[in-house]
């Protein structure tokens, strides 16, 4: 980055939020954190400390599907009229089923979490981008916002409507000099299947087995190559996957 930022990253506390996180800290950028679970938020946010005195770890202990709640705590926080980075990261699948055999609140988690949660903190923090002529806002899409798979039918849909919704910022913010990207990944071995399992670990385990998946860190490296380029520079979007899925559905195990 051209100089040091102050960064507000959705999902913080695991997979791809957490590496990026620590990569910013160790930029010099001042944070704030943000996910439901305090405990492992303050477990990250501590963990940093002591990096810089003069850096700045905030946490938010929020939901991102709430409008209001979350309204109040980022406007709140003390780091707010600094952000120029926004990484909406913060997502989730749930199940893996038919539409007919589906379980709407399974779908109204996916629908709230990764794309009400997108539009929500990006209503939040555009006005001081816009003010400041200049900001950068990463949305973390997937593979599953470029192609379907079987059964992922509403988690697909939540990932296709976030990069309508990515395309429409670019739109709205050019004029301001602000820069919008969309990373998409392929399968990465984070939490994710965890919690789309609802906790089943065998099951999410075996979803990773037999081939080499991206980590985190893989995925975190994209974002932080997207906001090191220079200001005039924008990736608009940027597809990482393992290489042995070469499309959403296909993944060549062992
Ligand atoms: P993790 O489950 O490891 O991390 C998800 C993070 O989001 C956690 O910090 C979680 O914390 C937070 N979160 C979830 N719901 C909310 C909410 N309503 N409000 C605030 N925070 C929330 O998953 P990943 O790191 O893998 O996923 C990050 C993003 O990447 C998601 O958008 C996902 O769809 C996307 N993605 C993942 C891929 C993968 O294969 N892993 C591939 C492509 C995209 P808490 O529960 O405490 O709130
Ligand atoms: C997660 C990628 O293909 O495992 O967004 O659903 S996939």
């Amino acid at each position: 980055m051209e100089n040091k930022k102050t960064a507000l990253v959705t999902g913080a506390s695991s997979g791809f939020g957490k590496e990026i996180v620590k990569m910013l800290a160790e930029r010099g950028s001042d944070l704030i954190l943000i996910a439901r679970i305090q405990k492992l938020l303050e477990a990250l946010a501590t963990s940093l400390k002591g990096t810089d005195p003069n850096q700045s770890f905030e946490t938010i202990v929020g939901d991102v599907r709430d409008f209001k709640t979350i309204e109040t705590l980022i406007k709140s926080n003390p780091l707010y009229n600094e952000i120029e980075i926004v990484i909406n990261n913060a997502g989730l699948a749930r199940g893996l089923s038919t539409i007919v055999e589906g379980s709407l609140d399974d779908w109204n988690d996916m629908i709230d979490t990764n794309i009400k949660g997108v539009l929500h903190v990006s209503k939040i923090c555009l006005p001081i981008l816009i003010a400041k002529r200049k900001g950068h806002i990463v949305n973390m899409s997937s593979i599953a916002g470029k192609e379907v798979y079987a059964n992922g039918n509403v988690y697909c849909a939540s990932k296709h409507a976030l990069d309508a919704i990515t395309k429409s910022l670019r739109l709205e913010t050019a004029a301001y000099n602000i820069r919008v990207t969309s990373i998409s990944p392929g399968a990465a071995e984070t939490e994710f299947s965890l919690v789309r399992f609802r906790g089943d670990k065998e099951r999410a385990d075996n979803v990773y087995k037999g081939f080499s998946a991206l980590s985190a860190i893989d995925v975190a490296e994209c974002v932080l190559w997207a906001l090191e380029r220079p200001s005039h520079v924008n990736i608009s979007e940027l597809t990482v996957m393992p290489t042995v899925q070469p499309s959403a559905g296909v993944i060549i195990k062992k």
